[in-house]
């Protein structure tokens, strides 16, 4: 019971507070910027998205439904394990796992993209034929970088030595022409001729019935999502994305969410929101109830 005249409480989406027993979505943020090469700043990025999503109306016309009443639990932000990469992983899979093992769904926020590596570990404990969909403008498929194999630029490489086949969408940059045999990109080229709904097809197609989604905010178009470490130019609009999103969830049954790379520019709210929206939305899309869901 929340009292009268107060502003919404300081969790995803300012929900009523639940026990975390009767929760579906587990949020978990995770303010980690170890290992940025370029622009450091992902570390306020949690806080930012769930400041944000305090603001939103919850009720969503895209979804047709208000879907703040399936569960939201946010986690007390993820203290960082400055040992090592690996060990930070290791820290962010046992979470996953746990999460998991309790039937819930894990929404993690970033913090830099390395944090997929410790989520998709923590998946693979529990489940053996998943797939992984990456939207991101970098292809991030390095095997190392500066003797690190645990970089945000190594993502990819570490996922499809884990996940069973994983699609990249929106690739605009990449270090090298040829990719892992098991997984499929698109670049951007590709969207931009035959259609982000159509790609969202192919994907589905490609990849296991299980996903788990992770989604670098640099795959959008830097006048849209200027707030990340490494912009690239010519990215999705958001309409887009979320047309992809809803696209996949017709088909798929999501497993796990990042949402990672978000790099807060002081003053500038509106890519913070984007990211809150982009979180409520995809929830829903996936298993949120009402008009357009798959529960
Ligand atoms: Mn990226």
């Amino acid at each position: 019971m929340q009292p009268l005249n107060t502003l919404p409480k300081y969790n995803m989406f300012g929900v009523e507070d639940i026990d975390y027993k009767k929760s579906k979505v587990v949020i978990l943020p995770i303010p980690y910027d170890a290992t940025v090469t370029y622009k450091s700043g992902t570390r306020d990025g949690p806080r930012a998205i769930i400041e944000a999503s305090r603001n939103m109306e919850l009720y969503s016309y895209e979804l047709g439904a208000d879907i703040s009443g399936l569960g939201f639990y946010t986690m007390d932000e993820m203290a960082p394990d400055l040992s090592s990469p690996e060990n930070m992983a290791r820290r962010i899979a046992r979470e996953v796992e746990l999460i998991l093992s309790e039937g819930k769904l894990p929404l993690l926020l970033g913090g830099e993209h390395t944090l997929t590596i410790g989520a998709v570990q923590g998946v693979a404990r529990k489940k053996k034929n998943f797939s992984v969909v990456q939207l991101d403008a970098h292809a991030d498929g390095r095997d190392e970088m500066f003797n690190s194999r645990y970089m945000h630029a190594t993502v990819m490489a570490r996922v499809g030595e884990i996940a069973k086949s994983s699609a990249s969408v929106g690739i605009r940059s990449t270090h090298a022409k040829s990719q892992s045999k098991n997984t499929k990109t698109y670049f951007m080229g590709e969207v931009h001729s035959k259609g982000i709904s159509a790609i969202a097809k192919d994907v589905a197609k490609h990849t296991e019935k299980e996903i788990y989604l992770t989604i670098d905010l640099d795959v959008l178009d830097p006048s849209e999502m200027p707030s990340v470490g490494t912009p690239e130019p010519d990215g999705l609009r958001f309409g887009e994305l979320c047309r992809f999103v809803e696209e996949l969830a017709k088909s798929k049954k999501l497993i796990g969410l990042d949402i990672v790379e978000l790099s807060p520019i002081p003053q500038l709210h509106a890519p913070n929101y984007l990211a809150a929206k982009l979180a409520y939305l995809a929830v829903g899309y996936f298993i949120g109830s009402g008009k357009g869901s798959r529960a």
